[in-house]
């Protein structure tokens, strides 16, 4: 019988996931572990906010006199500098940096490609709204010692691992590397991330959310329309009888997605012809997670773990969540207009 008494730490579940793979040297299971060590840092900082007094402003000292850095800076130098000297990694791609990052000449590379959004959702830090991380893992395809754009430039199929960290009213961390999606949540007391969500399914029935920024309606095209008008109880059939939930963080609304069911939108509009989220280190990492939880994750006419990224900041609209939900949502938008 499964013993639930047990504590489980991410660095214990992380090397039980590696036994899975005999293979395995290790060297995976290090990155995890580093990354779950920035997402501590990161946390420690995020929870700090208004007390430090550094929401937003670039360069100012705080009460200690230090020079306090934006929270988005300040998590893109801490994931940065917790994985740039480990050997593992032969670049990263950032949300925060035009061109992909190599590791420097004094640290030795690796065969991996980290590619990553340090703090998703800035605008909601300075309203105590819950931001997030995203990242994800991929293989070098290429001989080149510290990577290319085209060892970045992978389909979201290629993924080794994916995760995301939500800084809400407690610190969570959910990563898949293709044997379930785990959730972790933080002990600020003891520093550890304590299995919490072992092997997350999207509910099946969902309960019934579903969430978009419906103030862009009239930048919408028909099919988006009336599949909002459907969800709405405003098409032709009878009301489906949804609830709406949306908070502007792409973490927290798939979080929530994730854990209750129903599907978070991001359409193309006529002024984001392309919608607004990042294809490689948003849609991409989440779309995995959504799988490996027996949801779903698409473009709105294609899946987004097949769409090979031509650029690293490339944009996607994005429908993910209960995999009914998005088939439903890609059939109304093929009907369109
Ligand atoms: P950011 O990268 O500037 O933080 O923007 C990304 C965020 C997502 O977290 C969220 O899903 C989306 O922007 C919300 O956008 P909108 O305000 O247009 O609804
Ligand atoms: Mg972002």
């Amino acid at each position: 019988m499964k013993d639930n008494t047990h504590i489980v730490t991410i660095d214990r579940h992380i090397i039980d996931q590696e036994r899975l793979h005999p293979e395995a040297t290790g060297a995976f299971s290090n990155l995890l572990t580093d990354m779950a060590l920035a997402a501590k840092i990161v946390s420690r900082e995020v929870n700090m906010a208004g007390l430090a007094d550094i929401l937003g402003r670039v360069g100012r000292t705080n009460i200690q006199g230090e020079v306090v850095q934006k929270l988005d800076v300040f998590a893109q130098e801490a994931i940065y500098r917790a994985m740039d000297h480990t050997g593992h990694l032969c670049c990263m791609v950032s949300e925060e940096h035009e061109d992909f990052i190599p590791i420097p000449e004094k640290f030795p590379a690796g065969p991996y490609v980290l590619v990553f959004d340090p703090l998703d959702g800035s605008s909601n830090i300075d309203v105590n709204v819950s931001i997030g991380t995203i990242f994800s893992i991929y293989r070098k395809v290429t001989d080149n010692e510290r990577g290319s754009v085209e060892d970045c430039l992978q389909a979201g199929r290629e993924q080794l691992a994916a995760g995301y960290v939500v800084y809400g009213s407690s610190t969570m961390l959910v990563y898949t590397t293709g044997s379930g999606v785990h959730g972790f949540t933080l002990d600020p007391s003891i520093g550890e991330f304590i299995l919490s969500h072992p092997d997350i399914q999207i509910p099946e029935p969902p309960n019934r959310y579903y969430s978009v920024n419906e103030a862009y309606y009239s930048r919408w095209g028909k099919g988006q329309q009336r599949f909002v008008d459907h969800l709405k109880g405003l098409g032709d059939g009878p009301d489906p009888g949804f609830s709406s939930r949306y908070i502007g963080s792409l973490v927290s609304d798939f979080h929530r997605t994730l854990l209750k069911g129903g599907i978070f939108m991001y359409p193309a509009d006529t002024k984001s012809p392309s919608g607004k989220l990042r294809l490689l280190y948003e849609a991409s990492p989440l779309a995995w997670i959504a799988e490996e939880a027996g949801g779903r994750a698409s473009s709105g006419s294609r899946d987004i773990l097949d769409i090979v990224p031509e650029e690293l900041h490339q944009r996607t609209p994005l429908y993910i969540g209960s995999r009914a939900l998005v088939d439903q949502a890609e059939e109304y938008l093929a009907k369109g207009e």
